[in-house]
């Protein structure tokens, strides 16, 4: 009995062993993220048409479908309608009358063919050609006991958007009832690729026509600015490489219903008056018009305001700035006169010079009365970026240019200024009215064409029918469209679009990552009250973030992966990052030294490797170069939940830096990160502003309270080896109470201002002020800014590796190491000491370093701890009082060092080396309770056993 209740006891050890391993390796309860829209969504018409029931009979498409055309019904309608009826499981058979014995399908205008005319009317769709240009409707009914399904156009155009609608709502190979009436309310509906950097691909532009196609836009113009025959060399034709490239173009134009216009920007360096240049004006529109090329168009953005040729300047008398403007008239009128009226062209189009804000002035009334009024007048709204395009506002600017036509060029998702971007959110704040004042509208979109399909498919549904527009649905419709029928895919796009929705710095009122920023706030909720199943579904949303790259891969329009593969890989890295960051909070939080260090120092890899540069651009000499600019995902969320981790790492390590603790200021305005920024200790932020400084424009720091001050250490522009922005003209001073203060030096043209004071000073506040004005209007760019003792007191004698000085060892943050260029000789040391002996608590190094860990008394050098270069983390009690120094003697020959902080703390340890003890602590905690458990039973199965044993001994003295 005694060895079953041995197995019973070893069996519940095993058991609580096995169910506390279990227990610490399942996963926490995960909700995961849900895919949005899981559930085929109904059928929906996007642009929403004007008027649509449900009225009429379904219609298959399966087998063979008999197709009524006439001999002008339009080709690419036909093509379209085949690809449909493929789709649906059938074939096509284009037929000039219906036959009696099975259903038909009529396409075409009713001038194409009397069949469909006569179709049109028998179910009722009897006023068809009173809709608009472009229009179209879509009728089914029955005639003859046969079904039939009508779609017709009141042109070529409408023809071809019937199928586009019907395309959208085929589900089992059967068109359901349904019944159409539409038109777009705005005439003009596109695009301009119009923006500075990388022009797009021929191929992307093929693409993008057959997109705009499926969204019924109807309009692109070619003016990329970085094409040099559009502005550089304008008067230079194109080579014949760029004549067949355009030869593709304009048929994908046609094929798709799109106008091509061509933009050129002679503007740089045109002379208005000039025969010559007129006459090159033409020449390169006759290159284009042999190309079929029949809308022209002269931009006279970003130009300078003046005349350039002397007989423009002794032309055009007009005072002020109007004189710029006759002269644009007349070159405008000329063109207009003596070639698009002879050629019949379409009217010709431009944007002038000051082409936003609808304020009256002299240019605007000017080039608005003298163009000809057959002119189409492109216009950016209230700014260079509208946040918001109100018809009050553009009723004032049609006023102010006295514009019959009038258009706007809106630049939206433009992205040339901020090229670290992708602006992924819907397109809004355009009112639903302004088709009652505008011809249309076209966007300026991103440097990307696939990622911009976004605000483009936006642009397509509002500008058809802006009344009825609806941003969440088109954004639902366009990521399920870009991402195909993968529901993980087009979850994984969603919460990728979701990193990229501050359309900043253009938008008021931003809205920044919002699933995200809703995952962080509940995690640092939950994380304060220790509340862990609320901190899932952050990590959730993080480990599918960093899957972008790879499942994004199956999307269905490839391209939008290709043009965000560093934002896909840089989000996967910053997720990663945030990872580890969790992990580093829990281990802090359960006093895991190691582990909380080992899960930082992870995190700072990952960042480190996101904040590459990894997106190209264009080189001064108009050459594509690869990684050239960082790229900026998540919203300033995840680096901000980045940071926000890194101060509970630095708050927990508790290190006192070398150099005073302040808090940074700027007379200036913003552009991005806080003057925090300034402070933070980390060389990868920076604190930029919006504004050139004037004279005498200052970023301070305010000590706290009067100190002595030693040095001055600032990092200004985006990096030390090439000036960009900062303040140029620069003067440091000091000052005790913020209003007289004293020069410490001047310094031009200075990334580094490493400035040591001829004696040590009192002062409360340093400051960085422009003593004169930058060259070329640069902004200021400050990466940090810090203020030491007399003496830092850090000394070693090995060199840094690029970029790294022993001081960042210091520095009181995790993000920032002294690296080591070589290995260590004898005597090789990392030293700080101290203005004063002083009392310490202890010593913790984080990072990699064979050698001795020693402080020094009067007694001379101590050794606290033996450095084992396997451990990221190690700290040591500080028992010895009166200390002026600490150092790492390191092991001569050892690998080279890093050392991300050398903490000297006031306090305690605070969990080097018990690692183990949480981590085994629900173990031994089981393995108790179950001793003792298994010993209560083992008693009473013994109790038991006796009992029962007791009669059996009586009966057994009975016999
Ligand atoms: O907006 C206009 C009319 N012109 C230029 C564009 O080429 C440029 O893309 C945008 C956005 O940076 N700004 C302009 O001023």
């Amino acid at each position: 009995m005694l060895r079953s209740g041995k197995w019973v006891i070893a069996g519940l050890l095993a058991l609580a062993v096995v169910a506390s391993i279990a227990v610490a390796s399942i996963p926490a309860v995960s909700p995961g993220i849900q895919p949005a829209h899981a559930a085929a969504a109904a059928p929906v018409i996007l642009p929403t048409p004007q008027h649509e029931s449900t009225r009429g009979v379904t219609f298959s498409l399966s087998g063979s479908v008999a197709v009524v055309v006439g001999k002008n019904t339009d080709a690419a309608a036909k093509t379209l309608l085949a690809g449909v009826v493929k789709r649906a499981g059938g074939s096509v058979a284009f037929v000039p009358r219906a036959p009696k014995d099975r259903p038909a399908l009529y396409l075409g205008t009713i001038a194409d063919n009397p069949a469909i005319a006569d179709a049109t009317t028998a179910i009722g769709v009897d006023d068809a050609d009173g809709l608009t240009d472009e229009g179209y409707a879509i009728a089914s009914g029955t005639r003859g006991g046969q079904k039939i399904l009508v779609l017709t156009g009141r042109d070529a155009t409408g023809t071809y958007y019937a199928v586009q609608s019907v395309r959208q709502v085929v589900r089992d190979g059967v068109v359901p009832a349904l019944e159409v009436r539409d038109w777009p309310l705005m005439p003009v509906r596109g695009a301009i690729e119009g923006f500075y950097g990388v022009p797009w691909t021929a191929q992307a532009r093929l693409d993008q026509l057959a997109f705009y196609g499926r969204h019924k836009l109807n309009d692109f113009i070619y003016s990329p600015k970085d094409d040099p025959y559009l502005r550089a060399q304008w008067r230079d034709l194109y080579p014949e490489a760029g004549v067949t490239t355009f030869r593709e173009l304009i048929s994908q134009a046609n094929a798709h219903h799109v106008n091509f216009s061509y933009a050129l920007s002679p503007g740089n360096d045109v002379c208005y008056s000039s025969d010559e240049d007129f006459d090159a004006t033409i020449a390169k529109f006759d290159q284009l018009r042999a190309l079929g090329v029949t809308s022209f168009y002269i931009a006279l953005d970003d130009i300078p305001p003046d005349l350039h040729c002397q007989a423009d300047i002794d032309e055009f008398t007009a005072s002020g700035d109007r004189k710029l403007a006759d002269a644009q008239a007349h070159f405008l009128n000329r063109i207009v006169d003596e070639y698009i009226t002879p050629n019949h062209l379409q009217p010709l189009r431009t944007v002038p010079t000051d082409f936003s804000g609808s304020a009256s002035n002299g240019y605007k009334e000017e080039f608005g009365t003298e163009t000809d009024p057959s002119i189409r007048i492109q216009w950016t709204g209230e700014g260079v970026f509208s946040d918001q395009i109100s018809s009050d506002s553009v009723a004032r600017a049609v006023q102010t240019y006295d514009a019959e036509h009038f258009e706007i060029w809106d630049n939206f998702p433009v992205n040339d200024g901020q090229r670290d971007r992708l602006f992924l959110n819907p397109l809004t704040g355009r009112d639903a009215n302004l088709y009652q004042q505008i011809d249309g509208i076209t966007a300026n979109p991103m440097i990307q064409p696939y990622a911009s399909m976004i605000a483009l498919a936006g642009y397509g549904d509002y500008d058809w029918n802006g009344p009825k527009y609806d941003p969440a649905t088109t954004q639902r419709a366009i990521i399920t469209e870009l991402a195909g029928p993968e529901a993980t895919v087009r979850t994984a796009l969603e919460a990728f679009v979701d990193l990229n929705q501050n359309w900043m710095p253009y938008r008021s009122n931003p809205t920044n990552a919002p699933e995200l920023s809703a995952n962080v706030a509940e995690f640092w909720k939950a994380y304060a009250a220790g509340d862990a199943s609320k901190m899932t579904p952050l990590q959730d949303r993080l480990d599918l973030i960093t899957t972008l790259p790879t499942t994004l891969g199956r999307m269905a329009e490839p391209g939008f992966a290709a043009d965000a593969k560093p934002w896909l890989t840089a989000a996967a890295q910053w997720a990663s990052a945030l990872s580890h960051e969790i992990d580093m909070l829990r281990a802090i939080k359960e006093h895991r030294g190691n582990d909380a260090t080992n899960a930082m120092l992870a995190a700072n890899a990952d960042r480190a490797r996101a904040v590459l540069p990894t997106v190209a651009d264009l080189t001064d000499d108009g050459k594509v170069a690869k990684n050239m600019i960082v790229p900026s995902v998540g919203d300033g969320v995840l680096a901000s939940f980045f940071n926000r981790a890194v101060a509970a790492y630095d708050g927990w390590l508790k290190s006192v830096p070398a150099y005073y603790p302040a808090t940074a200021s700027s007379s200036m305005t913003t552009y991005s990160g806080g003057a925090s920024r300034i402070t933070d200790g980390d060389l990868d932020t920076s604190y930029v502003s919006n504004q050139t400084p004037a004279q005498g424009d200052a970023v301070t720091l305010d000590l706290g309270s009067v100190v002595t001050v030693g040095s001055v250490l600032i990092r200004q522009s985006a990096s030390d080896s090439t000036p960009g922005d900062m303040i140029y003209d620069a003067k440091v001073e000091y000052s005790t109470d913020g209003s007289s203060w004293t020069d410490a030096g001047e310094f031009d043209t200075a990334t580094t201002i490493d400035l040591s004071l001829d004696a040590p000073e009192a002062a409360r506040y340093v400051r960085i002020v422009a003593a004169g004005p930058n060259p070329g209007g640069q902004w200021v760019q400050i990466r940090e800014f810090q203020v030491f003792p007399p003496s830092s007191g850090v000394t070693t004698d090995l060199s840094g590796a690029k970029d790294s000085t022993a001081d960042l060892a210091f520095d009181a943050t995790v993000t920032t190491a002294f690296k080591a260029a070589t290995k260590p000789i004898a005597d090789s040391h990392l030293t700080r000491t101290f203005p004063e002996p002083r009392q310490i608590g202890s010593i913790a190094i984080v990072g990699k370093a064979s050698g001795r860990l020693q402080v020094k008394t009067q007694a001379g050098w101590q050794n606290l701890l033996t450095l084992d270069s396997t451990q990221s983390f190690q700290e040591a009690v500080v028992k010895a009082k009166q200390i002026s120094a600490a150092r790492i003697l390191f092991t001569p020959g050892s690998a080279a060092p890093t050392v991300y902080e050398f903490a000297v703390r006031p306090g305690p340890p605070v969990g080097s080396n018990s690692g183990w003890i949480p981590q085994l602590l629900p173990v031994v905690v089981s393995v108790v309770v179950l001793v003792v458990l298994g010993g209560i039973v083992t008693i009473f199965y013994r109790r038991r056993m006796r009992r029962r044993r007791r009669p059996a001994l009586v009966r057994g003295a009975r016999s």
